[in-house]
């Protein structure tokens, strides 16, 4: 028996990930920028022994059975193929973020995942190697094993389409929770879908990598009030692309309506904050550290509000030691 466990936070992107060019090797449409934060933690547990005749998934105390287990076991097996290992594995995972509302527990999740499991079944990975993995369970987890802001390259191919460090200035994130439902269309079936039915699909590519350079430069030149406009212009887009699906799907509600709209106050007051949302209605504000408590206290009325900073990558907590199988 070998027992590892591994903690992980979610991520969320200033420039976006949304679509793929490999659904089988996941690899994005185009490359994306995101924050890791010091908030939301998973902590999963990878226990392998020869004595189990399934994979078993306990998330959040509950069993699991259906897609939540599938996606696991096929990551599991993944894994097993690169160790050459045929056992199997319990896997216990606690999100302290509410899963499935937009605040990207699958990106935590399937980072912690990689982490605990790489180490469980005995693979000696770089963090690279481990981005890439965690890429292979959800696309958004490549940027979870990184400190702070990262930019995971779009790449040629499986070898190179991995989440690295980008040097950024300080920056507070306010997060305001509109709504902690589960989500009604999953991130996965809408990037399909916008691929398959949004005319503005293609443009939403081009114009992502365009936002990316622009990105890039901006982190470069610590220029704040650049990374905040690129942040804010390059989420509305998305959010576009995804109106313009056949069936529509809208994440926005009213309430994160009324969110871009204080957002845009505060800015005409002097402060400089600029929002972002992802696949559902809450928003995530970002600002310069000195202005947070006061975004937050001008988004208080709109949900529960937490300013976070940058966090750490993935990691270890615990090592697995056992005999080893
Ligand atoms: C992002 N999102 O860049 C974008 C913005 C949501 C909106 O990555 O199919 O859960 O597992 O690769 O990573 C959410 O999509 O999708 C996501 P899969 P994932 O953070």
């Amino acid at each position: 028996m070998t027992i590892a466990t591994a903690i992980a936070h979610p991520n969320i992107a200033l420039v976006k990930y949304w679509g793929k060019r490999d659904e089988t090797l996941m690899l994005p449409a185009a490359g994306s920028l995101s924050l890791t934060l010091d908030a939301f933690p998973t902590t999963t547990t990878v226990r392998t022994s020869a004595d189990l005749t399934a994979d078993e998934l306990v998330l959040n105390g509950e069993t699991q059975t259906s897609d939540a287990f599938l996606r696991v076991t096929r990551f599991l097996d993944l894994v097993r193929g690169m160790a050459g290992s045929t056992a199997h594995a319990q896997v216990t995972s606690h999100n302290e973020a509410p899963t499935g509302a937009g605040l990207a527990s699958s990106a935590s999740g399937f980072a912690a995942l990689a982490v605990a499991a790489a180490a469980a079944y005995g693979l000696d990975l770089d963090r690279a190697a481990l981005s890439r993995l965690a890429r292979r369970g959800s696309g958004s987890a490549a940027r979870s094993l990184v400190d702070g802001v990262s930019v995971w390259h779009a790449g040629d191919g499986d070898d190179t389409s991995f989440a690295e460090p980008v040097d950024a200035p300080e920056m507070s994130m306010i997060i305001v929770t509109v709504d902690a439902a589960q989500k009604a269309v999953s991130s996965r079936e809408a990037m399909r879908r916008s691929a398959l039915t949004s005319p503005f699909y293609p443009a939403w590519v081009t114009s992502t990598e365009l936002s990316l350079t622009a990105m890039l430069e901006a982190c470069r030149d610590l220029d704040f009030s650049r990374i905040g406009r690129i942040t804010e212009t390059h989420a509305m887009r998305m959010h576009a692309v995804i109106q313009a699906c056949d069936p529509p799907i809208r994440y926005l509600s009213p309430t994160s309506i009324a969110v871009f709209d204080a957002i845009a106050a505060l800015r005409a007051d002097g402060v400089e904050a600029y929002g972002t949302a992802d696949a559902g209605p809450n928003v995530a504000v970002i600002s310069r550290p000195a202005d947070a408590a006061r975004v937050a206290k001008a988004l208080e009325p709109f949900g529960s509000v937490r300013i976070v900073g940058a966090g750490p990558g993935a990691r270890l907590v615990s090592d697995g030691t056992g005999d080893g199988e």
